[in-house]
């Protein structure tokens, strides 16, 4: 006999194929992290962000930003328009838009032309515009030089910048699930181009590089969005010939012109933390900062060097980078060890009205966010938008800076410390892990290991503090956390208690603690993170089924957008169910059932496992979990097998990965 199949709207669709087109889209929605109200009020507090008006009728769907004389903005949308902006900086903006161009492919960046105008990258080419007859609109509309392209929409040109030399430089986004994620030349490359239009292949392993520039000391990096091969977002540094990693960009390094010398044959599907794989293939370069997903934004966009000498508070040189998904911004600080760029990753302020793309630093310090959901969804309700983020010169006790030492890091902040609490060792709490390189979209956390404090050295005058752990591992991400820190006088906590330092070589120096030997015991890494195991997860049929299918198969699909195909199921109680959870989104997904009514509040619990979510498959350890698949992987598929709850009733089904709880939920009723 046939067994009933139930099969579920679009997953009839999927029947028969051999293979699962990817969606045409590629982060829809990571992203739905609330931000922290009180969290948000604080910050307000010392970054005051003004939203900036837009007319209606305009859609700003802010792609770039110049800040140029006269206190103005040259303005880029995604939508192909250039818009100067007046009024920006006042206290109340009513700003005037005039419109400087239009029709233009999907501008991603804007910056000053020597000759005259300005430079746009454009999907397919880098153009000039100039307004020659000073009516206020570009006449001038030259290329400057043209871009590959096949036509894949996720084939963003982003840029360009000016480099020191006076050429310019575009970071090119591969493709999206198709075959080839290089389906023209130069995808996943930095490419230079001189005033004449002549190309110069920079370096490869680029994947979707929303955010570049060159720092005031003419260092070149780029910010990087999670995806395959790319275990989490990432600040990554750049120079002529480096591999950063992800293997679309090397189908062109054999090519005139490549200085890149690994071939798409040198990579397979190590599954092996970077640094691992460093060692046996030097060419290929790790990033300078590992930016954690969902933790530190989950599509890292725009990166500006903070150049206002003091102006916008007390990280003058750092890094500010924008996040898209998460509606945040970030800070980045750098130093050189052994000829390797390294540094911490900082959270700085959330609760942007929608997705931050471009960060640009007008006159007096002032920060623009320029914004767009991308119809992709950001925290930021918004669809687009421009702030403006000005320090209030109050300034806040936060983590300055953490440096590395061959025992530890020492703590800089932005006032002194008190004492007590400082030198408690039991106000800290460290960890290490690291991130997989491999061909899957995007890693959980791995071999995380906790860092014991040996030792906490205030600094006299309470603005530093030394902190040396075990377990410090080469190559690591660090999760230091100060929660039990104060400041002195005020007593008050950080506004921000934790950094995450990439340690890619441990620095020279003195040490505070002797090297301990029974430490290579203490720190004996865990073979292997284990599978994820759960007595509530069924991948086989329970034995005393009758038939090993069930009675009953179902197919549950996702959407764009965060959604599950079929948001309502309808089931007779007690049936013995094959339930597929196909995942034919472009990002991860669980499916977990709940008990009637508390969807939410296991998805809340979710997103408290922090760190320790990914290990166990973003469920958390609940009466209140009836069953769950396991988190799947863009066109993957979980299978799992359960009876039906007995008792009739509204049953929830969410996905639990970090902040899909809110919008990614189900029923699941039960029919007597
Ligand atoms: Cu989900």
């Amino acid at each position: 006999m046939r067994l009933p199949v139930l099969f579920l709207a679009s997953a009839a669709a999927l029947v028969g194929q051999t293979t699962t087109p990817l969606v045409n889209n590629p982060s829809a929605a990571e992203r739905f992290v609330a931000p922290s109200d009180s969290l948000v009020a604080r910050e307000n507090g010392f970054w005051k962000r003004t939203i900036i008006p837009v007319p209606e009728g305009i859609v700003l769907e802010v792609s770039g930003i110049l800040p140029i004389e006269g206190r103005r903005l040259l303005v880029t949308t995604r939508r192909g328009e250039v818009w100067l902006v007046e009024g920006a900086y006042d206290a109340d903006p009513k700003p005037r838009y005039t419109l400087f161009a239009s029709g233009l492919h999907e501008p991603l960046g804007i910056t000053v032309a020597a000759k005259g105008g300005y430079y746009v990258a454009q999907r397919q080419e880098v153009t000039r515009l100039e307004d020659t007859n000073g009516d206020g609109r570009a006449d001038v509309l030259e290329t400057l030089s043209k871009l590959p392209i096949a036509g894949s929409y996720h084939e963003y040109a982003f840029g360009p910048i000016i480099a020191p030399n006076g050429n310019l430089r575009v970071a090119l986004n591969v493709a999206f699930g198709s075959a080839t994620q290089a389906p023209s030349p130069w995808r996943g490359w930095m490419l230079e181009i001189t005033p004449a239009g002549r190309t110069i292949p920079i370096a490869a392993g680029l994947r979707s590089p929303a955010g570049f520039l060159v720092t005031s000391k003419g260092e070149w990096f780029f910010t990087d969005n999670q995806g395959e091969w790319v275990g989490s977002g990432r600040l990554a540094h750049v120079a002529p010939g480096d591999f950063a990693g992800h293997p679309a960009g090397l189908a062109s390094s054999r090519l005139p012109g490549s200085n890149v010398d690994l071939v798409p044959e040198d990579i397979r599907d190590f599954a092996e933390p970077m640094h691992e794989v460093q060692k046996r293939l030097p060419a290929l370069k790790p990033p300078a900062v590992w930016l954690p997903h969902t933790i530190l934004g989950i599509s890292n966009a725009g990166v500006i060097e903070d150049l206002s000498e003091g102006k916008f508070g007390p990280f003058a040189g750092q890094l500010f980078v924008g996040d898209q998904g998460q509606s945040k911004i970030l800070r980045v600080s750098l130093e050189e060890v052994k000829g390797v760029w390294q540094g911490a990753a900082y959270p700085f302020r959330e609760g942007f009205q929608s997705g931050i793309l471009r960060l640009a630093q007008g006159e007096g310090g002032v920060m623009f966010a320029g914004q767009t959901a991308r119809g992709w969804g950001s925290v930021g309700p918004a669809q687009y938008g421009l702030e403006r983020v000005e320090w209030t010169q109050q300034t806040p006790f936060e983590i300055k800076e953490v440096r590395a030492q061959p025992d530890g890091f020492v703590l800089t902040f932005t006032s002194p410390v008190d004492r007590a609490s400082a030198e408690d060792e039991g106000s800290y709490r460290v960890a290490g892990f690291t991130y997989l390189y491999h061909r899957a979209y995007g890693s959980a956390p791995v071999n995380r290991m906790a860092c014991p404090v040996r030792r906490v050295v205030v600094s006299p005058d309470g603005l530093s503090v030394r902190i040396a752990v075990a377990c410090l591992r080469e190559g690591y991400v660090h999760e230091i956390r100060a929660p039990g820190l104060k400041a002195a006088g005020s007593g008050e906590a950080l506004l921000h208690d934790t950094a995450y330092y990439t340690m890619n070589r441990f620095p020279a120096g003195d040490r505070i603690v002797p090297l301990d030997i029974s430490e290579a015991e203490l720190c004996m890494q865990p073979a292997a993170t284990p599978p994820i195991v759960s007595a509530k997860r069924p991948v086989t049929a329970p034995s005393d089924w009758v038939n090993a299918e069930g009675e009953q198969s179902l197919v549950l699909g996702t959407l764009p957008g965060l959604k599950f195909d079929t948001p309502l199921i309808t089931i007779k109680a007690g049936t013995r169910l094959r339930l597929v959870f196909r995942n034919t989104d472009d990002m991860l997904h669980n499916f977990v059932l709940t008990v009637p009514g508390r969807g939410q509040a296991v998805g809340d619990a979710a997103m408290g496992l922090g760190l320790d979510g990914a290990a166990r498959g973003y469920v958390p350890e609940s009466a209140d979990v009836i069953v769950h698949t396991t988190v799947v992987q863009p066109g993957e598929s979980d299978t799992i097998f359960f009876t039906v709850p007995s008792a009739p009733g509204d049953y929830d089904f969410v996905c639990t990965f970090p902040g899909h709880a809110q919008i990614m939920t189900g029923i699941l009723r039960v029919t007597p």
